[in-house]
C-alpha cells in the first residue's frame, strides 16, 4: 500500500534545502498550494483507479508557532509570527514549510515478514540535517500511530537521537527486495557517510544526510536479521552533484532495482550481496542499471528519472510512474522509450504532472511511503485514511475550501494563514478519523 502525503496549505519555495538543487534554484518563487495538493490527489486517485491500494498521510500545522516559541519569540501567535518575520525571516520560512508532504522521509518501515516479532515496524525519521524538516517527527509519530493503531500488528519507534551522527531520512534511503511482498525480504539501507568511522569517504560539497550508524540503529530497532539486510554507501560524488537522497538515483520493487551506474560505491560487491541474500530467500535479484553514457547524473537530478514509483501490476509486469520532467529531457525520454521496448522488467511508463512538488525537489517517490501489509494488517489500518472515490471527492472539496492559489514569502507572516491552516486541519482530522494528532487548540 502506498501512503501519499497530502500537501499542506503553506506549500512554498523557501530555498531551505542546501544540497537539493531544485529547492535552491526555485527559492522565492511564488507557489500554488491548491494546485500542489490537487496534483498529489490526482496521482493518488490514478493509482487507486489502476487497482493499487492507496492511503493518505495528513499534513502538519504550519507555521509551527511552538517551534518559533522554542527559539525565543513570544507573545500571541500573531506577535510570534510578526517578530519572527521582522527579526529572522529564514526561521519563519523554515517553520512554515509544508515539507511533511514528502512522506518517503516520514519514517522507515519494515514489513512483518522481515522482523523478529512478526509485526510491522515504523521508525520516525529525525530528519535532523535540516531544521525545517527536523520539526516534523513528533507530529509524524502521532499521525502514524493514529493510522496504524493496533499493537498486535504495528510497532512504533520514536525518532533516533537528534544529532547529525544519527541523521536519518527514513524510507528515502531504504528499499526492500523480495520475491513476493509477503515473503521475507532483503532490506537495503543506503547511507551517505559514517559518523564514527573515518575510513568511509564523505562528500566534499553537499551534506550526506543519512549515516551508516542511523541505518544500523533502525535495523536493530526493527529486529531485522543479518541475512535480511544489506548496507551500501552512496557514491559521495553524486551527493555532491545534488543526489541528496538515494531515491534520487535508485528505486527498487520486488526483485528489481532500477538505478544509475554511479549510484553506489563498490557497486559490483553491493549487487552481488543483494543477489546472494535475495537468492537465499527464494528471489532472483535483477539490476536494471542505467549507463552514464545514456543518462548523466545531471540528467537524473534534473528529470528525477529515479525518483519514480516502481509498481507491480496484477499480471506481474512492472510500471514506472515518472514526473513530467522526464518527458522534457530528450536523453531521459529516449532512454525510457528504449527501456519499455527492450524486454526489461519494466514494461510501462506513466507520466504525472507534479511540478509544484518537483520545484522543491520532491518527485513521485518522495511523495509516497510504501508499506507492505498482509491481509490482517491491511484490515487493521485506520479506514479513514484509505483512499476511495468518496474520500477523493471530499479532499478535493476540502482543498478548494481552505487552500490559497498563491503564496509568496511575505504571506508567511500573515496571521490569517495560521488560522486557515488550523481550520483546515481541524476539519481534516474528522475526515481522516485521526483523533487528536495536532497540538493546537482552535479558538
Ligand atoms: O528534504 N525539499 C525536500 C525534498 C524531499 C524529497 N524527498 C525525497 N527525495 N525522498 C528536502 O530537501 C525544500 C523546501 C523548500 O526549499 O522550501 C525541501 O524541503
Amino acid at each position: 500500500m502506498n501512503f501519499d502525503g497530502l500537501v499542506g496549505p503553506t506549500h512554498n519555495y523557501g530555498g531551505l534545502s542546501y544540497g537539493n538543487v531544485a529547492s535552491q534554484s526555485n527559492s522565492q518563487q511564488g507557489s500554488n498550494p491548491k494546485e500542489a495538493a490537487k496534483q498529489g490527489l490526482a496521482k493518488m486517485k490514478a493509482l487507486m483507479d489502476m487497482g493499487f491500494q492507496q492511503g493518505v498521510l495528513a499534513p502538519q500545522e504550519r507555521p509551527d508557532v511552538a517551534a518559533l516559541r522554542s527559539l525565543g519569540f513570544a507573545g500571541t501567535d500573531a506577535q510570534v509570527m510578526a517578530k519572527a518575520a521582522k527579526e529572522a525571516m529564514p526561521l519563519l520560512a523554515a517553520c512554515s514549510s509544508a515539507s511533511s508532504m514528502w512522506t518517503a522521509n516520514s519514517c522507515t518501515v519494515s514489513p512483518s515478514a522481515d522482523t523478529a516479532d512478526g509485526r510491522v515496524h515504523f521508525t520516525a525519521a529525525n530528519l535532523n540535517c535540516k531544521f525545517h524538516r527536523s520539526i516534523e517527527h513528533p507530529t509524524t509519530s502521532r499521525v502514524l500511530a493514529a493510522m496504524f493503531n493496533n499493537a498486535e500488528h504495528f510497532a512504533h519507534h520514536a525518532a533516533l537521537p537528534a544529532v547529525g551522527q544519527f541523521g536519518d531520512e527514513g524510507a528515502a534511503n531504504h528499499t526492500r527486495f523480495c520475491k513476493g511482498y509477503g515473503d521475507a525480504g532483503v532490506e537495503f539501507f543506503v547511507f551517505g557517510r559514517s559518523a564514527f568511522d573515518s575510513r568511509y569517504p564523505a562528500p566534499q560539497r553537499y551534506p550526506a544526510r543519512q549515516t551508516l550508524e542511523a541505518s544500523q540503529a533502525v535495523a536493530r530497532l526493527h529486529g531485522l536479521s543479518e541475512a535480511g539486510v544489506v548496507y551500501a554507501q552512496q557514491n559521495p560524488a553524486v551527493i555532491d552533484q545534488g543526489v541528496f537522497h538515494n531515491d534520487v538515483i535508485a528505486v527498487g520493487n520486488g526483485e528489481v532495482m532500477f538505478h544509475h551506474q554511479d549510484a553506489f560505491l563498490h557497486t559490483e560487491q553491493v549487487l552481488a550481496e543483494l543477489q546472494e541474500k535475495l537468492a537465499a530467500r527464494g528471489g532472483q535479484f535483477q539490476s536494471v542499471c542505467v549507463p552514464r553514457e545514456q543518462v548523466t547524473v545531471e540528467d537524473a537530478v534534473k528529470s528525477y528519472l529515479f525518483n519514480s514509483q516502481l509498481l507491480t501490476r496484477a499480471d506481474g509486469s512492472m510500471l514506472l510512474i515518472v514526473p513530467e520532467e522526464c518527458r522534457n529531457n530528450g536523453r531521459v525520454w529516449s532512454y525510457l522509450q528504449q527501456l519499455t521496448t527492450s524486454g526489461s522488467a519494466i514494461g510501462e511508463v506513466q507520466v504525472f504532472d507534479l511540478k509544484q512538488s518537483m520545484q522543491n525537489g520532491g518527485g513521485p517517490a518522495c511523495l509516497r511511503l510504501r508499506v507492505a501489509l498482509k491481509q490482517a494488517e491491511l484490515a487493521a489500518v485506520n479506514p479513514g485514511v484509505v483512499m476511495s472515490n468518496a474520500l477523493y471527492a471530499t479532499l478535493n472539496t476540502w482543498v478548494d475550501k481552505h487552500y490559497r492559489d498563491r503564496l509568496v514569502e511575505t504571506d508567511l507572516a500573515d496571521p490569517q494563514l495560521l488560522i486557515e491552516c488550523r481550520t483546515a486541519l481541524d476539519e481534516l482530522t474528522q475526515i481522516l478519523k485521526l483523533g487528536a494528532v495536532y497540538p493546537f487548540q482552535l479558538n
